[in-house]
């Protein structure tokens, strides 16, 4: 881990957003993670994200598992609340805290190994029942933290470092999103910052389960050809289907397009998600339509980038148990410890 941290003078001049924080405010330590590593430009991402949407870094809680990716919450958000958990198990342990206290925006960070492999479990759960989450996978293809052994998310025929050719099949995680019932599923990749930051803007404020799949090259052990997660190869093969403007709900919206050529979403807090369509036939809205496509074109050894499935009117865990809306720590002993007269009618009522 590193204790390395960063020097907090700032230039005097340096821009701040509606609640009066800089940008160097949403940073976290230094980096100890390989240079060029693709991690650290998703979490310049996330430290863009935040700042533009002026979120107070306090209303903020990140969770991860175990990997390179996972030990990235160290170098963002550094006055947000984190919880470094097991690996594999951020989906649950994110779960326990979001049921606890639903005020926080809730960001689980992981890798394709914490996710796809150990994790797969834990990541399935937490879609189905729609954690109102930014669940963001840094995915490498590999092990990066362990020496880069394939992870399961590496594709069929791609080979490691040292030549060897992978023969299983691969977990892809955003058509298992789509299939379990996430609410928001997006991929993008991490040299692609323009389209990679209003994708986390609008993760955020979507009210459930968010889904973004991040192809994020590992420099050190899956960066050769033969790599299907290399950068050579995501930008020769990048399909991506739309780029979206991200509007929070209080912005007035003044850009002009032509007509047809823009999809607007409204979302349930009033943001406006701005769809500049680069495949005409492409639906967000369309849950099977999207699974299908993405296996058309992942056939072709495509890497298909973008937005590609929204529900504007989600529901999430908390709609799903009635739960209450008050975080549970503001909530009185009476409240909490409701005594045996109420079992005892909560039992009548069952019987
Ligand atoms: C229970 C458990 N099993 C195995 C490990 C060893 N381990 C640490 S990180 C890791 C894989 C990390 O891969 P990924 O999630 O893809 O992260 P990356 O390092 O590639 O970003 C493994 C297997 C562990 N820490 N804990
Ligand atoms: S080993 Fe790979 S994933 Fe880990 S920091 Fe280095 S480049 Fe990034
Ligand atoms: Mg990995």
């Amino acid at each position: 881990m590193t204790y390395i941290a960063k020097p907090r003078l700032h230039h005097p001049t340096l821009q701040r957003n509606a609640v009066g924080y800089t940008r160097r405010d949403y940073e976290g330590k230094i980096s100890t993670l390989c240079a060029g590593c693709g991690h650290d430009s998703i979490s310049a991402a996330i430290i863009q994200a935040v700042w533009e949407l002026d979120v107070q870094p306090h209303r903020v809680a990140k969770l991860s598992g175990i990997g390179c990716s996972s030990k990235t919450p160290d170098y963002f958000l550094g006055a947000s609340h984190g919880f470094n958990t097991v690996h594999g198990r951020m989906p649950s342990v994110l779960t326990g805290a979001n049921l606890a206290n639903r005020e926080l925006l809730y960001l689980g960070i992981s890798g394709d190994g914490d996710s796809a492999s150990i994790g797969l479990g834990q990541f399935a759960h937490a879609m189905r029942r729609g954690v109102n989450m930014v669940y963001i996978v840094m995915n490498n293809g590999v092990y990066g933290l362990t020496k880069g052994q394939f992870s399961a998310t590496a594709d069929k025929g791609s080979k490691s470092k040292k030549g060897a050719i992978n023969n299983d099949s691969p977990v892809d995680l955003v058509s298992l999103a789509l299939q379990l019932g996430a609410t928001f599923v997006a991929r993008s990749f991490s040299g692609d910052k323009a389209q990679l930051v209003p994708l986390i803007e609008a993760a955020l404020a979507h009210q459930g389960a968010a889904f973004i799949d991040v192809i994020s090259p590992c420099v050190a052990f899956n960066n050769h050809a033969g790599s299907t997660k290399s950068y050579d190869y995501v930008r020769e093969h990048n399909e991506a289907v739309n780029r979206i403007d991200f509007m929070p709900y209080r912005e007035e919206i003044n850009t002009d397009y032509a007509p047809g050529s823009v999809q607007e979403v409204v979302q349930h807090d009033g943001s406006v998600l701005r769809l500049r369509k680069l495949h005409a036939e492409y639906d967000p809205n369309n849950r099977i339509g999207a699974m299908n496509y993405l296996q058309e074109h992942q056939a072709k050894g495509e890497v298909v980038t973008g937005l590609l499935f929204v529900d504007p009117e989600p529901e999430d865990l908390h709609a799903y148990s009635n739960t209450v809306q008050a975080p549970l720590n503001t909530l009185g002993v009476n409240e909490l410890c409701p005594k045996s007269a109420a079992l005892e009618k909560i039992n009548a009522s069952l019987r």
